[in-house]
This record gives C-alpha cells, sequence and structure tokens, in this order.
C-alpha cells in the first residue's frame, strides 16, 4: 500500500477517463499542487450560487475554516511532519511532549457527538422558497408574499434507524425545512405521513421506546417488524392510524424527491388585520409520489444502503433540482376547532383533500447540496416553536410536547444552549436576543446591559412594535386534569378511510407488510391483538393477514363509514419523468446506445450506461463512459431499462467462470437477473436489436404488458418514457383483491 496515497488521487483516477485526451496518466504519488475547487464529476453540473448556509455572499464558514495552503496546529502554527509522532530515536520512545500528536488525536477522540434520539439518520439540501403570494390575504408573514425568495436547508431522514443504519427500510420519513426568513428562522418540522402515532407529546418516549431496539441485545435495527412496536400499537390503538400508513407504499419511498410532506398539526395564520384561520401544511413534489416494492427495499438495504442520500445528492449535483409546491388546506378558525366534524387538534386525523382542497402558496427549490456533512446536516437544529410572525400554533396536545423537547434535545445534543450560533443555525435576520456566555459561546457580544429595562446601552434592544404576537385566542378553561376531548376516542374510522382509499394492488401491499412484520413478532397473543384491531379496520385484511400468519379470524366489524379520498392513492395518475434513472444495457449496437443515451438526456432523465467492462464504449464519434459495469449494476437503481441489442461477453473473472460453466446461456446471468428483476418489480422495459435474445434469456413472456420492441431506439424510449409516467407498469402485479 502506498505511504501517501489519498482521497485526492483515487477520485483522479476515478474522475478522468482513461484514454482520453487530456487525461493525466494514473499516479501513485501525492499531488503536491493545491487543487481548489475540486474538478465536478463527469456528465455533472457544479453547486448552484449559495454559500453552505444559504448566506449570498461574504465570508463562509468554510472559508473561515480552511484558509491557507499549508497544513497547521489549530492554533495556526506550521507543521512539517504530521506522519510521524516525535521520538527519542527511530525506533522510540514516543515523546509526550509532542503536541501535534495528543490534539490531533484527541481531536479525533471527540470527533462524534451524540445521534439524534429520533430521526438520527439523514440526508439534507439547500434551496429556495418562492412564494407565490396566494397566502398574503391569510398570513402577514412576509416570506409568503409574492416573489419572495427565501434561502431554506431541508433535512429528510428515517426515524428509527441509528446514524449507520440503511436508506430504504420500513419507516415513516421526516421532512423538516428550514425558512432562513427576513423575519427570523421558521421551522416547518413535519413527515411524509400526514398523522402521528400518538395524540399527546407525553406518549413520544412510549412509542419511540417500543419502536427502538429491544432494550437487551439491541435488535432490530431500523425496523418496526418485532414484538415491542407490535405489543405497544395493538394496545394504543390511537396508532392504528399511522401504523396503517407505515405498513402501505408510503413506508418505502422511492426517492426523497418523491415523497409528499405534512405539517401534521393544524397551525394558525394570522394576516395583517389580526384575522386568522386554521391551516394544515402539505409538500406536494413535482417528481410524483412514488414508492419501491418492498423486495427492493430490502435488496437496497444490502446493496446500497445509501440509496435516497446518493440519490438526492446525484440529482441536485447533475442540475436536476427537485422541486415541491407548498401548500394548505384553509378551515374557518371557529370555537370548536373542528372542520366537517374532523377534530383539527388531534394529529392522528387527516382532512381528505376532496373536503379541502390543498392550495398551493410557494415553490421550493432544492440546488444545492451540503459541502459538510457534519456543520450542516448534522448540527442543524430544528424547532417547532421557531415561528415567525403571521404563524401560530394551535392547542393540539402532540404539539404542546413537541414544542418543549426540540429546544431541551439540542442542549444535549450540540453541547449546550449556543447551537443557533452555528453557521447552519445561524438566522439570516439581525439578532439581539441578550442570551449570553454559556458552552461555545462564539459571539464577541458588546455593551454592558443584556438587561431590560437599562439606560447604559441607551434601553436597546428595543421592543419590536411589529414582533411576533401569540394570537390572542380563547382559552377554554376547564376542570384541571390528565384529560382528552371525546372526539380523540376514534382511532379507526381514517385508518379505515385509508384503507378503502387504496387500489387493489396498494391494498395488497399492505396485507404483505402486516404478514411479513407480525411473522417476525415471538408473542402469539401479539399477533392475536393486532388482528383485532386490523378487524376493526377491515375484514378482508382482517383475513388474509390471519391466513398468512395461520391464525383464526377473530371476532370484530370495521368501525364508521367513511368515503374514500382517492387522493390518497399513489396509482393511477400521470407523473412528469424528469430525473428518472434509466439504465441502458449496451449491446452489440452502439450507435443506438448513443441515440438512446442523447434522447434520455434531452428528456431530463439520467442514463446510465451499463456495459460488460468500464471505461469508455469503443466506436467513432462522441466518447460515451461506462456508469455500471455488469459486476456493479442492479435494477434496484433503475426506474426503467433499454436493451441495446445482445451485449457482449463480459470478460472480467466472474464473466469468465460463467462463461466456461455455461450458466445463463448466451447473455451474462447478471444481466438476466438485472432484467428479472426489473420485470418483477413492475418496470418499463425496452429493447432494439437482438434484445429480445436478452429477454427470452431472463423468461420475460412474448408481449407482456410495459415491454416494449421496435426497431429504433428513439421510438422504443418514447414508450417507455409513456410507461414511467405511471412510475410502473401495475398490471404486472394482478390483485386478487379488485
Ligand atoms: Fe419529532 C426530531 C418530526 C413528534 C421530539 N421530529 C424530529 C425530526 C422530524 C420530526 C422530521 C428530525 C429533525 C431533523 O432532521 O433534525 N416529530 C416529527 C413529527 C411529529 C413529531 C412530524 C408529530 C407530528 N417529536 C415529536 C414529539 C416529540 C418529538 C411528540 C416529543 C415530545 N423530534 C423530537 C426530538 C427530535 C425530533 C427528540 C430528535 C432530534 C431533534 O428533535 O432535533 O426533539
Amino acid at each position: 500500500m502506498p505511504k501517501n496515497r489519498n482521497k485526492a488521487a483515487d477520485r483522479d483516477t476515478q474522475g478522468k477517463i482513461p484514454g482520453r485526451p487530456g487525461a493525466e496518466a494514473p499516479s501513485l504519488a501525492e499531488p503536491v499542487e493545491p487543487r481548489d475547487p475540486l474538478p465536478p464529476k463527469p456528465d455533472q453540473r457544479g453547486p448552484g450560487p449559495f454559500t453552505p448556509t444559504g448566506q449570498p455572499s461574504g465570508e463562509t464558514a468554510q472559508t473561515r475554516a480552511q484558509g491557507g495552503e499549508f497544513l497547521t496546529t489549530a492554533t495556526g502554527t506550521r507543521l512539517p511532519d504530521t506522519d510521524h509522532s516525535l521520538k527519542a530515536g527511530p525506533r522510540g520512545p514516543t515523546l509526550l511532549r509532542d503536541h501535534h500528536l495528543r490534539e490531533k488525536i484527541t481531536h479525533f477522540d471527540h470527533e462524534r457527538i451524540p445521534e439524534r434520539v429520533v430521526h438520527a439518520r439523514g440526508a439534507a439540501a439547500h434551496g429556495i422558497f418562492r412564494g407565490y403570494g396566494t397566502a398574503a390575504s391569510l398570513t402577514r408573514a412576509a416570506f409568503l408574499a409574492k416573489d419572495v425568495e427565501t434561502p431554506v436547508f431541508v433535512r429528510f431522514s428515517t426515524v428509527l434507524g441509528s446514524r449507520g443504519s440503511a436508506d430504504t427500510v420500513r419507516d415513516t420519513r421526516g421532512f423538516a425545512t428550514k425558512f432562513y426568513t427576513s423575519e427570523g428562522v421558521f421551522d416547518l418540522v413535519g413527515n411524509n405521513i400526514p398523522v402521528f402515532f400518538i395524540q399527546d407529546g407525553i406518549k413520544f418516549p412510549d412509542v419511540i421506546h417500543a419502536g427502538k431496539p429491544h432494550p437487551d441485545r439491541e435488535i432490530p435495527q431500523a425496523q418496526s417488524a418485532h414484538d415491542t412496536f407490535w405489543d405497544f400499537v395493538s394496545l394504543h390503538t390511537e396508532a392504528t392510524h399511522h401504523t396503517i400508513w407505515n405498513m402501505s407504499d408510503r413506508g418505502i419511498p422511492r426517492s426523497y424527491r418523491m415523497m409528499e410532506g405534512f405539517g401534521v398539526h393544524t397551525f394558525r395564520l394570522v394576516a395583517e388585520d389580526g384575522g386568522t384561520v386554521l391551516v394544515k401544511f402539505h409538500w406536494k413534489p413535482k417528481a410524483g409520489v412514488h414508492s419501491l416494492v418492498w423486495e427492493e427495499a430490502q435488496l437496497l438495504g444490502g446493496i446500497d444502503p445509501d440509496f435516497h442520500r446518493r440519490d438526492l445528492a446525484d440529482a441536485i449535483e447533475a442540475g436536476g433540482f427537485p422541486e415541491w409546491e407548498l401548500g394548505v388546506q384553509v378551515f374557518p378558525d371557529s370555537e370548536e376547532q373542528t372542520y366537517e366534524g374532523i377534530d383539527l387538534l388531534d394529529p392522528t386525523k387527516i382532512v381528505p383533500e376532496e373536503l379541502a382542497p390543498v392550495q398551493p402558496i410557494g415553490l421550493m427549490t432544492l440546488n444545492a447540496n451540503p459541502v459538510n456533512y457534519f456543520a450542516e446536516t448534522e448540527q442543524v437544529a430544528f424547532h417547532v416553536g421557531h415561528l415567525v410572525p403571521g404563524i401560530d400554533v394551535t392547542d393540539d396536545p402532540l404539539m404542546a410536547g413537541r414544542l418543549f423537547s426540540y429546544l431541551d434535545t439540542q442542549i444535549t445534543r450540540l453541547g449546550g444552549p449556543n447551537f443557533d450560533q452555528l453557521p447552519i443555525n445561524r438566522p439570516h435576520a439581525p439578532v439581539n436576543d441578550m442570551l449570553r456566555d454559556g458552552m461555545h459561546q462564539s459571539a464577541v457580544h458588546a455593551g454592558a446591559a443584556p438587561y431590560r429595562p437599562n439606560s447604559l446601552d441607551g434601553g436597546c434592544p428595543f421592543h419590536a412594535p411589529d414582533g411576533y404576537i401569540e394570537a390572542p385566542f380563547p382559552v377554554e378553561a376547564g376542570p384541571r386534569g390528565r384529560l382528552a376531548p371525546a372526539s380523540f376516542d376514534d382511532h379507526f374510522t381514517q385508518p379505515r378511510l385509508f384503507w378503502l382509499s387504496l387500489s387493489p394492488t396498494e391494498q395488497e401491499h399492505v396485507i404483505a407488510a402486516y404478514t411479513f412484520e407480525l411473522s417476525k413478532v415471538y408473542e402469539q397473543a401479539i399477533k392475536e391483538r393486532q388482528l383485532l384491531v386490523l378487524a376493526r379496520i377491515d375484514p378482508v385484511l382482517c383475513q388474509e393477514v390471519a391466513a398468512g400468519l395461520g391464525l383464526p379470524v377473530p371476532d370484530g366489524a370495521p368501525e364508521g363509514d367513511p368515503e374514500p379520498s382517492p387522493a390518497l392513492s399513489q396509482v393511477g395518475e400521470s407523473w412528469p419523468t424528469a430525473g428518472r434513472v434509466i439504465g441502458i444495457v449496451a449491446g452489440d449496437d452502439l450507435d443506438a446506445v448513443r441515440t438512446a443515451r442523447q434522447a434520455v438526456l434531452e428528456g431530463g432523465m439520467v442514463p446510465l450506461v451499463i456495459a460488460p467492462a468500464g471505461g469508455v464504449l469503443p466506436g467513432e464519434g462522441e466518447p460515451v463512459s461506462v456508469q455500471r459495469t455488469f459486476a456493479a449494476a442492479r435494477s434496484v437503481e433503475f426506474d426503467a431499462i433499454l436493451v441495446a441489442g445482445a451485449p457482449e461477453p463480459a470478460a472480467d473473472a466472474q464473466g469468465v467462470r460463467d462463461a466456461k460453466a455455461g450458466v445463463g446461456g448466451a447473455v451474462d446471468p447478471r444481466v438476466v437477473l438485472l432484467l428479472g428483476e426489473a420485470y418483477r418489480h413492475a418496470k418499463p422495459i425496452g429493447g432494439w436489436g437482438d434484445a429480445q435474445e436478452v429477454f427470452d434469456a431472463a423468461a420475460i413472456p412474448a408481449g407482456a404488458p410495459g415491454v416494449v420492441t421496435g426497431d429504433a431506439a428513439a421510438a422504443v424510449l418514447e414508450k417507455v418514457t409513456d410507461l414511467l409516467a405511471r412510475h410502473r407498469v401495475w398490471e404486472r402485479f394482478p390483485s386478487t383483491l379488485g
């Protein structure tokens, strides 16, 4: 192993295409010239014009962190050597007086901070929010006015897993947005599921203790498929609605870019004239709402545990900026705080979009990746109490718990009360807060009077007449007690509403998910109790899961008679295909690979060329680089696959071994697997030339739905793109329920 091999050298050899004009010969020696900035990866655009904190210009945290070309100590003394500790003679002993050694090791020993107690694993991006002005009559919030542009930072996450867990587990996804508005920071800390497991913040430790790994063996990681989770949710039936969303395809999103986001709680908007309305916030992804199928999610857990992270970062780096519209459902701010009989203070209830349409109020575009994961994605601190004038909370008892928890948790996680001074958390509005000192204070406060009233600092800071005022909504007084309203007792009407709104294919996925999860439960009594819960949602759901578990169907009848809400199904709509990933298996028709690749790019999609070996495809014309070899490609990465004729046999060790053993016939078995999985997962497939040979080898039936063959690459791609607009070829999942 060469002593000085470093990451820059790796990137150099991987990022340049060997044999291309201008490519440097690979070298094992460490570069000695500074290199700033790093070159973008092939086919990718550079980051947008924003600094790491979204601030428009000036000195950034990054330039403060790294200045000058030479290695120094933390206090700026230049160092000539960081590879050898200070010794008495070449064979030691090592001397305690080596400050550089001790500083380096001590800092390293303390590099980790406690991970978030929930939502530990996440990925984030910077962007811009632009108000449409449609909410201007509802709220005085300046960032929602027409054409006002506000920098944002969004962190997506799973809930249960540790920082190093896989992205594609079945779980709720966090969708937390920090708006750096001119009036202070507004945090919308939501999820991709519009309801929550519990109705009162006091239950949060219970549901999380139940969902996290068992305390004795610390397994399973990032899963709800275990005894304590199902023990809790089967007993605590207000969790039924959130749980059925988790068991649906919403629990395994295709991409962070293809998830809806929900503020969950009802908020109160306050207009310039003091008038108020109640609202629920929704994020609607421009790319559509799409999910993985369960087998893909499981495969990805091994093949690419960073799938969602990579997908988000790659899309942004390639210039395919993900977008969401922010919308609100608007309700009168009535004394009852209900709408069409639905309690707006109950976070386990939705208001169907058919009853209260989502009205768009702005557009968010994520256009820059974080520069440093720790400084930004890890250290960002959200808080539901970060509100701006014009946006207020309601008395939802879940929100009450959250208003306490988010501030409290940062003090442990970020080591003290000054986390708002970290670059990623700093407001873009002026701060004059009279908060002083404390751990990690990085501000040098001037003045003698951090108190009010004062005369020594000329009375400054002054009260702001246009500052944040809590809406003077009357509080309903009653006897003190640990209470809940009677409306909170209905735990089953809305889970049934959700079930009835799904297509038969989606219902089958729900049945499969409950069956899988409960099969992993050891305690028979827990499974039986959960079947009782399912009986109260729907008899078919209960029967099918009971059959899968080999248990008797319990007595019980569905509760409530809700109207289905078609908006809850992911099947049926057509969506834009921009940003979807198309695998192109390079076969004997290389010109067609070029044509197809170009057409995919022109369609705003991402072509990944799959070939027997890496490097550049042979032949005339513009060189086409290979992004995936047969050894590295799996179908889970692609939304659709094109086959450009029959591929050459692979010459890598596995390919040669397979060919000698006659495995897979004329077609490389890894291509057979790729196509077979894509077919099984209902992905559009296209091919031309001798592609039929490959389809036959993969046992794809002739004339199967969503398999397009033709003479010309462009025509095949056009049909595949049409199929992709529906995300999957749903006909390949024939349902017995429909
Ligand atoms: Fe929470 C983090 C979303 C209920 C306590 N929560 C956290 C994050 C998201 C949510 C997206 C990750 C933020 C990030 O990326 O840094 N949480 C929700 C939603 C809820 C909810 C949508 C219900 C509607 N949470 C909830 C309750 C409590 C908490 C009821 C406590 C009473 N949540 C926390 C926390 C976390 C957190 C312990 C962990 C890390 C953090 O706050 O910063 O305070």
